[in-house]
């Protein structure tokens, strides 16, 4: 009966608390613990109610000033128009950004991607956050967000998407990250917005999901030089080539580049396809002009065009994020495209996603990467990607979701 049931919760509450006081202190989470943010103590516990954790406060309550910073630093917000400006936000993070676990690769955004990525539809210069040393005014730290409207089951809710989270690696564990945190988070709530979502290769308090990278070969014998991937069992080279080898042309009647005009008819296929998925981004035309006309080396993106009726059938993207390889005397760059927005309706998904791969080939990339997001599973193995050994996990900031997702239910990509 009731009763019992109470009694039942209170010892694992009481247990939950126990596990926690146990944990020594370098595996708690010192400031996430402070956040509200799905807490570890609370997985499983389905007597939570979905959705924001906290409620959002009078904006006259919100902090006017900004986080204190070590005495040495100053903060900066970044007008990434400023040729100077984003090329020093360029340099931070070519050299201190995101590595793999074996420290051979590095991501590599370019300037005209960091541009696209930070300046979507009604975004905020003050969310575009640096620190930089008072003296010598090298830029040493940066956070940024971006708006955006996410549904999350039938709530669309406004949220910032936080990115580019980097600090100097000479400045690191010296527990700078969660003033920037703690500074974006203070700018998005000027705004009048309470929610954000993030990816991260790490474990936080909590992730929404968890989804795994896979990669399929373009050019294998450069993957295979540089330590990206290595020979398969009874494997020689020349099988390998043979077997990662692609058409010269696409294979899909009416298949072609987005163009300007396509900006309706693709909007009305994203939106009816994304409504599938728990949670996913809210898109209107102006969010698809931005994210999904193609910009040279930025974002590509096609669709079929139906030769019959002219009607848009299908879709396809993916953003290009090469990686700088480190040490290797002989290369210096991968050159990677990521699997962004993908619709068919007439097309079979396995067809449109191989005449992604072979436009990608054409345009010399060295490997196409996906998620394991939407219903990429249904085309990951038949097209010969395999599964890399990173994880990517995605975080709600002040919204709870009931249980964790799987991550087929997840409709969003994150750049
Ligand atoms: S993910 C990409 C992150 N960047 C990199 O991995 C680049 C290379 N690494 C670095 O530059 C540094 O190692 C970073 C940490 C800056 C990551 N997300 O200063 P510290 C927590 C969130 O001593 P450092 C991306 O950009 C860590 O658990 N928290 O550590 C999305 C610990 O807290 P706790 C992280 O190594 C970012 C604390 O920081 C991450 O010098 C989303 C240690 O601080 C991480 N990736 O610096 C940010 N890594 O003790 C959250 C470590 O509690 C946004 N930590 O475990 C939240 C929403 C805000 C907006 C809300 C609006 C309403």
């Amino acid at each position: 009966d009731g009763n019992v049931l109470a009694e039942s919760d209170l010892a694992l509450d009481n247990l939950a608390q126990k596990v926690q006081e146990s944990l020594s202190l370098d595996q708690r989470h010192k400031f996430w613990e402070t956040q509200p943010v799905g807490q570890f103590k609370d997985i499983g516990n389905s007597a939570l109610p979905e959705g924001p954790i906290e409620p959002s406060t009078p904006l006259s309550e919100v902090k006017q000033e900004p986080y204190n910073l070590p005495n040495l630093y100053e903060w900066v917000t970044c007008d990434i128009h400023d040729e100077q400006m984003c090329d020093e936000i360029y340099t931070l993070l070519a050299n201190n950004y995101v590595e793999d676990d074996e420290n051979m690769f590095r991501f590599n955004y370019s300037k005209e991607f960091l541009r696209w990525a930070l300046q979507p539809p009604g975004y905020f210069t003050s969310w575009h956050i640096g620190v930089r040393v008072k003296t010598s005014k090298k830029m040493v730290a940066f956070i940024t967000g971006v708006p955006a409207r996410i549904r999350v089951r039938d709530e669309v809710v406004s949220m910032a998407e936080i990115n580019f989270l980097c600090v100097h690696k000479k400045l690191r564990t010296k527990r700078l990250a969660p003033v920037m945190i703690k500074e974006v988070t203070r700018r998005v709530h000027l705004e009048n917005i309470w929610q954000a979502a993030y990816t991260a290769g790490v474990i936080l308090p909590t992730p929404v999901s968890t989804c795994q990278y896979w990669h399929r070969s373009l050019n294998p014998k450069k993957l295979i030089d540089v330590g990206f991937s290595r020979l398969g069992a009874r494997m020689t080279m020349s099988r390998t080539i043979k077997l990662y080898k692609l058409p010269e042309s696409t294979v899909t009647p009416g298949f072609r580049k987005m163009e300007i005009h396509d900006v309706p008819a693709v909007t009305r296929l994203i939106r009816n396809y994304l409504s599938h998925f728990i949670v996913a981004p809210d898109f209107d035309e102006n969010d698809v002009e931005h994210w999904l006309l193609p910009r040279e080396n930025v974002v590509d993106s096609y669709l079929v065009e139906s030769p019959e009726t002219h009607e848009v059938t299908d879709f396809c993207s993916f953003y290009t994020l090469p990686s700088s390889i480190l040490g290797n005397p002989n290369y210096s760059n991968l050159k990677a495209a990521y699997s962004f927005y993908n619709v068919s309706t007439a097309t079979p998904l396995l067809q449109l996603m191989n005449d992604a791969l072979i436009v990608a080939k054409q345009k010399d990339f060295d490997v196409f990467n996906a998620l394991d997001v939407m219903q990429n599973e249904t085309f990951l193995k038949e097209l010969k990607f395999g599964p890399g050994d990173g994880k990517l996990h995605y975080y709600l900031y002040n919204y709870r979701v009931r249980q964790a997702l799987k991550s087929s239910e997840l409709g969003l990509v994150l750049l």
